[in-house]
């Protein structure tokens, strides 16, 4: 049947309120990789080779230009049975960025897991542990020699509380293991920048002490060590307070320091108050670096919530990449552009629409809140955020018809999926329980 003129009509202008009312959801422009190059950084991002083609491979191409392969260089991966090799998916990678003009960080050469299970299982005597170590980094870093800008030579070598991580290397041959094969690898490629990688480094703490004493012991030694580099695999709330002034104090020793393995994990399901919470978080880590002369850059891990470790390894959390897993760019992303220096444009709050808390009922330490959404005829929403800044101590416990965080005094709230949309001359309410002691002032909020 032909659509009449009218129903066209009445599709058009449909189709123009929705575009009207869309949020900014295209990528920024110009891509994260040309900000970052203009701050004189990298964005990077950990990669599975077998998915670089499609929408991952152009956004993987054009946002980013540093490549991590998540797995396809651990020993594991490319020396599953000894003496059988499978380089299959580390060279797509090297490929896939020298055609996209990318750098590539290896990952990883010594490390206590994903080792093939010949290593992890033989009996080994100290002299036959070096060897192994040493042919091994030979043998990969020489297969590269000249692609790859820097390597991750040894992976998590301590524990949390700043002694050394009982491993395979360590047991066989004490520390020393590390500064073996750092010589090792700078003699496998000169030019290759020679990292020392960890997590829960990324603040001020007994690891990250253990840590900058071994990189400051190594340079005072002469053992080749080129940079420090701080995973950062965050949780939602909790950035460390010290991350720019430990990346500094590595930066001091006259190394490069890069954040290598960035995500920030939530508990699931995502709302909006988290996202822009972790957008917020995202910025906060990167201008970090940005901050720092001889902070290199960062990688996140993994740049979509479908290419993520976080919900296989954490049940019940997630989202804790840029991109959502249908590829669409999450606030995180915008995070990163404007700590990189880019300017996103976000859809702007009608001026006809304002918020309202009240409190319609309060008892000994517990009281009701209520917001109520307004738009004055002429301005509409589509969805909202509303925040306030608790002044006497207040916590927001159970909300009805929002989601709502709490981070110390700072309350986001933001629409549930059946209450976005308020209408020109109309409204919507959302309430909670919250706790006060002493007094319950009102708060001013702000509506986003
Ligand atoms: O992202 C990697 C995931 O696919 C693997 O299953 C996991 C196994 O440990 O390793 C993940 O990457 C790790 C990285 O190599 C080193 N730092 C921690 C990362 C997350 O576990």
């Amino acid at each position: 049947m032909r659509p009449s003129l009218s129903g066209l009509l009445t599709g058009l202008a449909t189709v123009a309120a929705l575009l009207l009312a869309a949020p900014a959801a295209h990528a920024a422009d110009p891509p994260l990789r040309d900000l970052a190059t203009a701050k004189n950084k990298v964005i990077g991002t950990a990669v599975t080779g077998s998915k670089l083609t499609g929408t991952y491979g152009e956004i993987a191409g054009r946002e980013f230009n540093w490549l991590t392969p998540g797995n396809a260089m651990k020993w594991g991966s490319v020396e599953p049975t000894r003496g059988n090799f499978n380089w299959t998916e580390a060279d797509q990678i090297v490929d896939f960025a020298e055609a996209h003009d990318q750098d590539v960080r290896g990952h990883t050469l010594v490390w206590h897991s994903q080792n093939p299970s010949w290593l992890d299982n033989g009996t080994w005597t100290p002299a036959q542990l070096s060897q192994l170590m040493n042919d091994h980094i030979a043998l990969e870093v020489g297969r590269y020699k000249g692609r790859l800008a820097a390597w991750d030579v040894v992976n998590e070598p301590f524990n949390e509380d700043g002694t050394y991580r009982q491993t395979l290397w360590y047991n066989g041959l004490g520390a020393d293991y590390i500064a073996q094969a750092l010589t090792a690898a700078r003699a496998a490629d000169p030019a290759a920048k020679l990292y020392i990688n960890d997590y829960n480094v990324e603040g001020v703490n007994a690891k990250s002490t253990a840590l900058y004493n071994l990189v400051r012991d190594l340079k005072a030694r002469g053992v080749p060590i080129d940079g420090v580099g701080l995973q950062a695999h965050l949780i939602l709330g909790q950035v460390p307070s010290t991350l720019q002034q430990n990346i500094q104090r590595f930066a001091d020793l006259g190394v490069d320091v890069a954040i290598t393995e960035l995500d920030i994990r939530m508990q699931l399901p995502s709302t909006a108050a988290k996202l822009a919470q972790q957008r917020t978080e995202y910025d906060a880590v990167v201008k970090a670096c940005v901050a720092v002369a001889r902070c290199t850059g960062v990688t996140v891990w993994g740049f979509t919530d479908s290419d993520s470790w976080i919900p296989d390894t954490f049940p019940g959390q997630g989202a804790a990449t840029p991109y959502d897993e249908n590829y669409a760019p999450k606030p995180a992303y915008y995070g990163i552009a404007t700590a990189l220096g880019g300017t996103v444009t976000e859809p702007p709050v009608p001026t006809g629409c304002s918020a309202v808390y009240s409190v319609p009922n309060q008892w000994n330490t517990g009281f009701t809140g209520q917001v109520t959404i307004s738009c004055a005829a002429g301005s509409s929403l589509s969805s909202w955020r509303v925040a306030w800044t608790f002044g006497a101590g207040q916590q927001v416990g159970q909300a009805w018809n929002a989601n709502c965080v709490q981070t110390g005094t700072a309350v986001s709230c933001s629409n549930a999926s059946w209450n976005g949309s308020v209408p020109s001359g109309g409204s919507v309410s959302f309430g909670f329980n919250g706790t006060w002691s002493g007094s319950n002032p009102v708060p001013t909020v702000t509506l986003g």
